[in-house]
């Protein structure tokens, strides 16, 4: 199946196979990511230069360095040839899309850009609409007006923010949208644009409606990592009590890396479709949070409800943990309580089941134990530090 820029796709991940009149040309696929220095940015970099790809991440610029997911992927280009190349650039600014655009002519873009957090959007809203909304525009323009619409496909990070306000459950790719905070209201915008300019100029773009999806990586104020952070800090004396929202909200939570493989597939396919990623199975904050202090084998009591609801320490089987029986671990701060908010999130991935042949293979217990784990040793290597550093004196 040749395309009209006489290329082809056979059988090799990641290369193409260039045909120019009688000399075939074997080159690398190339993957501009937005948003590389996030959680599924990292993921995603991760497997597609497992799969042969040259890469190009766009970061934006901050006072500190923003690169701890993804150094490891790193390699300064004067130490050798590397397939892993950062810019930088923000979705604000379109002169920058444009021009990174030209200069690496992908040939898949996944735009994972975005103000990602759904509480911090109701403090500035336009900002996220500039970014996760108009983001997209930006992207879709640039491969229209440099005439790429042939060559690049584009991936879209929408979400089950989508469906807001419980219309139906599970959600799948037919159930109607309701979104409910300025994060979700410009991701709807994004997610409509994205089918507008595929109907419009016969793009291959698409839309991943992912639900929840989580992992070691996962930025410290979502609540799953808030929540197996705090686990770590407790059973090592350094947090007192997890102050928290809505325990009651209930999401549908994956891991991050079977996601990523879901992207890919969705850029894979001989044409451009919208598909849910989900593992169709809920749990309330509450049982999360009983789940990861399990793992450390601690049981908790929960008492009250609403703002007055609090945990407590019940039984500690683990003789490594000096924690007290009948301490208030968890507790209700109303601060972390959204205007409006979405109670209840399950997915029905059966298109991408069928169609894409997309299966998560992590288990929510296996995602809750890495997620601990790993916060468990961060703890561990500083007071290992802590402690060279008293034992040196400094
Ligand atoms: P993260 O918050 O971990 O990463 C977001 C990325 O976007 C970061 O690299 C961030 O850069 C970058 N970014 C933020 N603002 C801009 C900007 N103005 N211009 C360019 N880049 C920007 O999110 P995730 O990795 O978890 O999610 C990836 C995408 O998927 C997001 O669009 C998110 O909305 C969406 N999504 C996520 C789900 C999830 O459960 N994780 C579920 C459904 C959708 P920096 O590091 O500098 O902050
Ligand atoms: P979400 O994830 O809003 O679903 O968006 P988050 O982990 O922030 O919240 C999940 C649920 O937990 C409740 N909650 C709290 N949340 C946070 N962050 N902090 C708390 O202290 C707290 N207490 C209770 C929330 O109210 C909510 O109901 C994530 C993001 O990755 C989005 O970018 C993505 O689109 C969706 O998932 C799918």
């Amino acid at each position: 199946r040749f395309n009209s820029h006489g290329s082809i796709n056979f059988g090799i991940e990641g290369c193409t196979l260039i045909i120019y009149s009688k000399l075939f040309i074997l080159t690398k696929k190339k993957a501009l990511i937005t948003g590389v220095t996030g959680q599924d940015g990292a993921y995603l970099s991760e497997l597609l230069l497992q799969k042969g790809y040259e890469v190009h991440g766009i970061k934006r610029r901050s006072s500190l360095l923003n690169t701890d997911r993804i150094d490891h992927l790193y390699q300064d280009e004067h130490q050798g040839k590397t397939d892993f190349h950062l810019h930088y650039g923000d979705l604000s600014d379109s002169t920058n899309i444009i021009r990174l655009v030209q200069e690496i002519e992908p040939d898949e873009i996944y735009n994972l850009g975005a103000m990602s957090h759904v509480k911090v959007s109701f403090d500035e809203p336009e900002y996220t609409a500039q970014v996760d909304g108009l983001g997209t525009l930006r992207i879709l323009e640039a491969v229209r007006i440099l005439g790429l619409t042939n060559k690049t496909r584009i991936y879209q990070a929408s979400t089950s923010e989508l469906y807001g306000l419980v219309q139906e459950v599970p959600q799948s790719e037919t159930t109607p949208f309701y979104p409910r905070s300025p994060y979700a209201v410009s991701k709807l915008y994004a997610y409509w644009i994205i089918v507008n300019y595929r109907e419009a100029y016969g793009m291959y773009a698409c839309n991943g409606i992912l639900f929840n999806h989580e992992s070691p990586l996962r930025g410290e104020t979502f609540v799953t990592r808030k929540i197996t952070r705090a686990v770590a800090a407790i059973v090592n004396g350094k947090q007192d009590c997890l102050y928290l929202g809505n325990l009651d909200a209930m999401r549908d939570w994956g891991h991050a890396k079977d996601y990523v493989e879901g992207m890919w597939l969705m850029l894979q396919q001989n044409k451009p479709e919208d598909f849910v990623l989900a593992t169709g199975i809920t749990t309330t904050i509450r049982d999360f949070i009983k789940m990861c202090f399990q793992n450390v084998g601690i049981s908790l009591d929960f008492r009250g409800t609403g703002v007055q609801e609090e945990a407590y320490v019940v039984e500690c089987t683990n003789s490594l943990y000096n924690i007290e029986i009948g301490k208030k671990v968890v507790a209700v701060d109303p601060k972390y309580f959204r205007p409006t908010e979405v109670e209840l999130l399950i997915g029905d991935s059966s298109k991408a089941k069928e169609r894409l042949g997309w299966q998560p293979k992590y288990s929510l217990d296996s995602l809750c134990e890495e997620m601990v784990e790993s916060d468990l040793k961060k703890f561990m290597v500083v007071n290992l530090e802590n402690q060279k550093i008293n034992g040196t004196g400094k």
